[in-house]
């Protein structure tokens, strides 16, 4: 199956162009800007597809979106990449837990993940590949690693081992206890008979009865979880891209392993100029997360009516670097600013716009300061409302530049 991408909505340009975005660099832990060429170069670790998108994954894409959206209104193309984490121990296992299919519950999940990033009005990625389509690629970086000796073998399974990843653990920073209990809790061995170094990581699985498999040049088997996005970012971005990104919850393991593996398997680095994690959303004070099951579904929240444009207000309302948890509240204030935001832009005469675009351009570019946006959005609105103002095409500036900067669309 190829993946396809969702369809992309239009973004309108805006008069002149955005300045430089500043976030904050996981690795350095500060404040840095990025400065890509005229082609900026974004990888986002994609879903696993065993269940549908709730708010934590929207958050984390509406993060991405941001910087998608910042840096074409700066000037840049935008090259974007995602994967999709189509096979995998937890899809199997859900699969096998309610006795479905594994392709079929990952193809229906894929299909309203796509949904809901149309609905949210998430740019898509130029390229949206899953692990299938992309297993020779991968078992291919696989064999690359293995010819520059960083791996070995455990029962036919092939591990990469850490102690040949020159500055393993500089990207997440962590000391080893913490990072023994983050492996065990995010899908690692560490305590595997045979491995020289608890921290060693699978690459290849060889294939087990009753398990998918797939004929490579490796042997039948399928990867480890982390090599398809070193090796799928490597294929379709090369080396040094501009920014890598995804949920906190993967700096450790994940983005750790998966650099350690593309410098080791192109003898280059960086992976990626700067990394970037979103905070996680919770519900009822634990992240929101599929194996919890403590989930508010964006499918749900549109089936049950809500207007996806307030769904993208509700989350633009937090900041990406801080945790927070989903209420109902959320959605409430955010419907109720959707609706004075519609009609301020309904307006026939309100105060010039071009402040607010400054505005929003600059507090965007300021590490994504989401809150500060809307807060500029809200005053302008107050104003037009108010009856103050006199500028016949503020109203279209006003709906241009929520529409391109912000994603939100004012049209009903
Ligand atoms: N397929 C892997 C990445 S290769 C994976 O982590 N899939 S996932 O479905 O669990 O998560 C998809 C994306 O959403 C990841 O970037 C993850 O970090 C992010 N994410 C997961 N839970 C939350 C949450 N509660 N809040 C914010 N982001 C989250
Ligand atoms: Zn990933």
């Amino acid at each position: 199956m190829v993946m396809r991408s969702w369809p992309a909505p239009t973004v309108v340009a805006l008069p002149d162009h955005g300045g430089p975005l500043s976030v904050h660099d996981t690795v350095t832990g500060s404040r840095r800007t990025i400065t890509p060429g005229a082609t900026a170069r974004m990888y986002v670790c994609g879903i696993t597809p065993y269940d549908a998108a709730h708010l934590g994954h929207a958050f984390t894409y509406l993060t991405f979106d941001l910087v998608n959206r910042v840096w074409r209104d700066a000037g840049h193309t935008v090259d974007y990449v995602q994967n999709i984490t189509d096979i995998d121990d937890p899809l199997l296992e859900r699969a096998a837990a309610t006795g479905q299919d594994w392709q079929e519950l990952a193809a229906r999940e894929i299909q309203v993940f796509r949904e809901d990033m149309a609905a949210l009005r998430i740019l898509p990625p130029r390229a949206f590949l899953g692990v299938v389509e992309s297993m020779d690629l991968i078992a291919d970086f696989v064999a690359r690693l293995r010819a520059q000796g960083v791996t070995y073998e455990v029962d036919g399974d092939i591990y990469f081992s850490a102690a040949d990843a020159p500055g393993f653990g500089s990207l997440s920073q962590l000391d080893r206890t913490a990072m023994l209990e983050l492996f065990a809790e995010r899908g690692g061995d560490p305590g595997r008979a045979g491995k020289k170094d608890q921290l060693d990581w699978l690459l290849w699985r060889a294939e087990r009865p009753g398990e998918p498999a797939w004929d490579t040049p490796l042997g039948r088997g399928r990867p480890g979880w982390h090599v398809e996005c070193s090796a799928i970012s490597v294929h379709e971005l090369g080396m040094g891209f501009d920014l890598n990104g995804g949920g906190d919850d993967l700096i450790f393991p994940h983005h750790e392993m998966g650099a350690a593996e593309a410098c080791c398997a192109t003898g280059s680095r960086p992976q990626a100029r700067h990394y970037l994690h979103v905070a996680m959303v919770g519900l009822d004070g634990e992240k929101m997360s599929k194996s919890r099951g403590n989930l508010v579904f964006v499918s749900q929240l549109r089936k049950a009516g809500t207007d996806p444009m307030a769904i993208r207000l509700a989350l633009l309302a937090h900041h990406y670097r801080t945790a927070w948890e989903w209420t109902d509240a959320d959605l409430r204030t955010a419907e109720q600013r959707l609706e004075r935001w519609r009609a301020a832009a309904a307006v026939e005469n309100a105060p010039d716009a071009r402040p607010l675009l400054a505005r929003v351009r600059s507090a965007l570019a300021d590490d994504l300061d989401t809150a500060t946006a809307l807060a500029a959005v809200d005053e302008w609105a107050d104003a037009a409302l108010s009856g103050s103002g006199d500028d016949p095409d503020a109203p279209a500036l006003m709906r241009t530049t929520v529409d391109t900067l912000l994603g939100v669309a004012l049209d009903r």
